[in-house]
């Protein structure tokens, strides 16, 4: 297929431009939805892309150490097992260069590229009432019309550059994260500083500490890190995983964060320190997320639960980092663990018994400014050739809310969220007919591909059910959404995965300076989630306004 069309009057090769859905971004949620809307519901579908290539976040995230959290035998893709006997996994959670490598399997094994406009950033997305459109506009100054519009996005697109002064100033090389260029950054030999210590610096650092001349780790927060216990995957385990297809997505499936984990049924509280010590000690040899979720399953709910975990964190970290006073910096004090998002490490605490990693405490002499040649704190100047910002997005409501976003009336995005993002299910928008948003503002937050498939199974059968009943438009009752803020609100209440907002949790856009602190995201459980919007099927969607 091409996007090239004759024009009917003059015959002259003209750009397509209207197709019956647009869906932006082409990572896991993107290419789906392009799969399911073309094959199932036999929709002509236009993909548009900023990167040059498939994978979303992690196309943009090149950074060294860049990895899942989640084991590679349920990042990934459920809905076809030949799909999921075909690829075989490296690690046991797949580098980014890895996933990027299964995302373009996918597109080739559906044939899905050439429905896909990459280098092309959206920068408006227009409704029109009068015909039932939606316009959406690129950097490129393309145009496309749809009368569905659906955001892929991602959940952490939005690159957060913190306002430091001075950092356009800086002589060396300037780097995020979050926007790695995609080649020829080599750190070999440099004087290197690295801004934030959440997932991504800590992912970076051990990496980065093996070939820069030296490396200074500025830290405003201590985190809470669980050794991740990355390991090469054998034949044997790839084969193990192949065979227990049915039974691992069953565990997903049934999981509040979307994990293949068994539920311990047992409760930190009731334990004895003997007990408690011998589950945490198998809980960090499994490692990552296992450590929180197959320990006990108070820890997220109960603050003395949770405390008994972070006292053994921090014990981990007194025995891994020699330097006491280091030790004692890095260590978490005032918040709970998983108060944000809890981070898997691959040799982070360990780097800082290296000779050339130091940490530098910012919380105790905060950065003033970056200079020509550094960065210049409270305690005086650190010299570098190179400076990284692993300062994290503006997570869930900013990969829209970033762009030009007008619903119904002209209403903007941007103002309808001015007090926290107001949704229904995350998905649909009152005032914004016929948009979807896989992965929007209250969603759960839970392992991303799974709860892509399913949000995108609920949007193609949506339309379905406009199709098979004549409806040309559909957004969600204003009370419908009002309930569901409502709701989001209130079970965000009952985890202490919500407490983080004073220490800068991205989960309550405290991270972000003006930020509105309303949680971000569905903390119901992924799997009841993905119930809610079954039973919305079967109520025939009760809870939106349908028109012809
Ligand atoms: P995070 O987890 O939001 O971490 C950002 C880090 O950057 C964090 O340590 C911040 O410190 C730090 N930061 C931000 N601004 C500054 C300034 N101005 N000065 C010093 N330090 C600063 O982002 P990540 O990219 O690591 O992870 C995001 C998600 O991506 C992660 O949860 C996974 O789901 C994947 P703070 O903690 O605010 O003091």
């Amino acid at each position: 297929m091409t996007t090239m069309q004759k024009d009917a009057q003059t015959g002259e090769a003209r750009r397509k431009t209207d197709f019956d859905a647009v869906v932006v971004g082409a990572g896991f949620a993107g290419l789906y939805a392009l799969k399911t809307l073309r094959d199932d519901l036999g929709m002509d579908v236009r993909v548009i892309e900023s990167g040059s290539d498939l994978g979303g976040a992690w196309y943009w995230n090149k950074y060294p150490g860049v990895r899942t959290d989640s084991e590679s035998q349920y990042y990934c893709y459920s809905f076809d097992k030949d799909l999921y006997d075909a690829w075989h996994w490296q690690e046991r959670y797949p580098s980014g260069e890895e996933v990027c490598g299964y995302l373009g399997h996918v597109a080739e094994r559906f044939d899905l590229r050439q429905y896909i406009d990459f280098d092309r950033y959206v920068t408006s997305a227009v409704w029109s009432e009068s015909d039932g459109r939606w316009t959406i506009t690129t950097d490129t100054g393309d145009t496309y019309r749809a009368p569905y519009f659906i955001s892929a996005m991602g959940v952490l697109s939005a690159p957060y550059r913190p306002d430091i002064k001075g950092l356009d100033d800086f002589a060396g090389q300037l780097l995020m994260t979050a926007l790695w260029p995609q080649e020829g950054v080599d750190l070999a030999g440099k004087r290197v500083g690295i801004i934030g210590t959440g997932s991504t610096g800590i992912q970076l650092v051990p990496e980065a500490a093996e070939v820069v001349s030296h490396l200074h780790v500025f830290q405003r927060t201590a985190n809470y890190v669980v050794e991740g216990q990355n390991r090469p995957l054998t034949d044997q385990d790839r084969q193990w995983i192949k065979d227990h297809y049915a039974e691992t997505w069953e565990k997903v499936h049934g999981h509040p964060f979307a994990m293949a984990f068994d539920s311990p049924n047992r409760l930190a509280v009731d334990a004895s320190a003997e007990e408690r010590k011998k589950v945490f000690d198998e809980g960090w040899e499994k490692g990552g997320f296992r450590f929180l979720f197959e320990t006990f399953d108070d820890l997220m709910i109960d603050e003395a639960a949770n405390e008994t975990a972070a006292e053994y964190i921090r014990h981990k970290i007194r025995s891994i980092v020699k330097d006491p006073e280091v030790a004692e910096t890095l260590i978490p004090r005032d918040y709970p663990l998983g108060g944000k998002r809890l981070p898997s490490g691959h040799g982070y605490f360990e780097a800082f018994n290296r000779d050339n990693v130091t940490l530098v405490d910012v919380k105790r002499a905060p950065i003033e400014e970056v200079t020509e040649t550094g960065v210049r704190t409270a305690d005086g100047e650190y010299e570098l050739d190179v400076l990284v910002l692993a300062t994290g997005f503006d997570a869930f409501s900013g990969a829209l809310s970033r762009i030009d976003v007008r619903g119904a009336d002209g209403i903007d995005i941007k103002r309808k969220w001015a007090n926290g993002p107001r949704t229904m299910f995350g998905l649909t928008v009152n005032g914004f007919p016929n948009m979807f948003a896989v992965g929007g503002p209250q969603t759960p937050f839970a392992n991303n591909p799974p709860g892509s498939e399913k949000q995108v199974e609920w949007i193609a059968a949506v339309i379905q059910y406009m199709r098979d009943n004549g409806f040309a438009r559909v957004e969600p009752a204003a009370e419908a959404e009002d309930d569901w803020v409502r709701h989001t609100n209130e079970v965000a209440e009952m985890t202490l995965a919500s407490r983080g907002g004073h220490v800068g949790s991205w989960i309550s856009g405290a991270n972000i300076p003006g930020k509105e602190q309303v949680i971000q995201v569905y903390f119901g459980g992924a799997n009841n989630f993905n119930a809610k919007l079954a039973e919305s099927l079967s109520a025939n969607l009760a809870s939106f306004k349908f028109t012809s």
